[in-house]
């Protein structure tokens, strides 16, 4: 026998006996757990997230008229917008500046950016723009004609507005922020709904300018969700392309938890690349805060809903259902997070 092959003969009944001293040590003691994982401590429940306070402050922004930067119509709906925030208990810091569109037109820019528990350093970031089309441009009559944006517009407000209104009630977790983006409506008209390069940045003005100069210094968030027209009947929701390539956890947390409160289907586990751009390109791109936009991909079109950029766009279109399958599905996100 080579020094090898004894070394090797002598191994296995050490570990025999290795392994019978330690059974014979522990006849009858139970399998030891592997230790668990501390307790969480149990978060509040969920506020119950009303559908048809959603749909009024819906119908609210259409009764001040088209929500176009520069008309009164517009001061007036941001006017209720601040009372609205500030009687839920916000912070609001109005941002205002001047930007030029795509036409070299000057317009007034004014967003609106609401803080609960504005010490604490953990934060989400809520958006939706509240300003309207000055024009139909999808529309084959009066194509110059403002639109009521009922969905365009004034879906996001609206279920943002409700979620507004449980925020002084969470004492939990990270702050939350919503911001009212001014200026994302006012971009080059194109033919179809796709965009070219040239036209892409003449959208989001009002979020371009908020991530270029961030009125919190260092302006940071954990995550962000953009509402964009979330409030037409039966709306399904697919995993959109730039959300799922700048914040693909975000976008899982969010249809995981869509469908556990039960909304699967209106929640499609599927990408599809349909948005040009929308106020999350430039908090993504600039601020790198992950975000995500939840926006209604529309079969018919393989875009976005038929009304949009027309005059249908208005409370005819408007679904209490869609209002509360987002609202409680973005509520239960945030009142989860720890
Ligand atoms: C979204 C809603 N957008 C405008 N209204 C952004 C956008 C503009 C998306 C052009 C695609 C094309
Ligand atoms: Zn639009």
């Amino acid at each position: 026998m080579n020094r090898t092959s004894f070394l090797r003969s002598l191994q296995w009944p050490a570990c025999l006996l290795v392994a019978l001293a330690f059974t014979a040590c522990t006849p009858d003691a139970p399998e030891t757990p592997p230790p668990a994982a501390p307790a969480l401590p149990e978060l509040p429940p969920t506020p119950a997230f009303n559908a048809d306070s959603a749909y009024a402050f819906v119908q609210r922004q259409v009764d001040f008229g088209p929500r176009v930067p520069g008309t009164p119509a517009h001061t007036a709906c941001a006017d209720w917008m601040v009372a609205r925030l500030k009687a839920a208990g916000a912070e609001v810091i109005e941002q205002t500046g001047t930007v030029s569109v795509y036409t070299g037109q000057k317009l007034p820019l004014r967003n609106l950016f609401a803080r609960w528990a504005p010490d604490r350093k953990e934060r989400i970031l809520l958006l939706a723009h509240y300003d309207t089309r000055p024009m139909a441009d999808k529309d084959d009559e009066r194509k110059n004609q403002p639109i009521d944006g009922a969905n365009d517009g004034g879906s996001g407000v609206g279920v943002l507005l409700e979620i507004a209104r449980h925020l002084a009630a969470k004492e939990h977790g990270p702050g939350v922020d919503i911001l009212f983006t001014d200026v994302e409506d006012q971009g080059q008209p194109s033919g179809a709904m796709t965009l070219d390069d040239n036209s892409i940045d003449t959208w989001a003005l009002g979020a371009q300018y908020f991530s270029k100069n961030p009125p919190v210094p260092g302006y940071q968030a954990r995550f962000g969700i953009l509402l964009d027209m979330v409030g037409a009947k039966d709306a399904v929701f697919y995993r959109e392309a730039i959300s799922m390539q700048f914040a693909p956890a975000v976008v899982a947390k969010v249809w995981k938890t869509a469908a556990a409160l039960g909304h699967g289907e209106r929640f499609v586990q599927e990408t599809k690349y349909f948005v040009g751009t929308d106020d999350h390109v430039p908090i993504n791109r600039t601020l790198r805060i992950p975000t995500i936009d939840i926006i209604e991909y529309h079969e018919a079109t393989g875009a976005f809903h038929p009304s949009w950029h027309t005059h249908d766009d208005n409370m005819a279109v408007i679904d209490r259902a869609s209002l509360n399958v987002v609202g409680s599905t973005v509520l239960e996100v945030v009142w989860k997070e720890r």
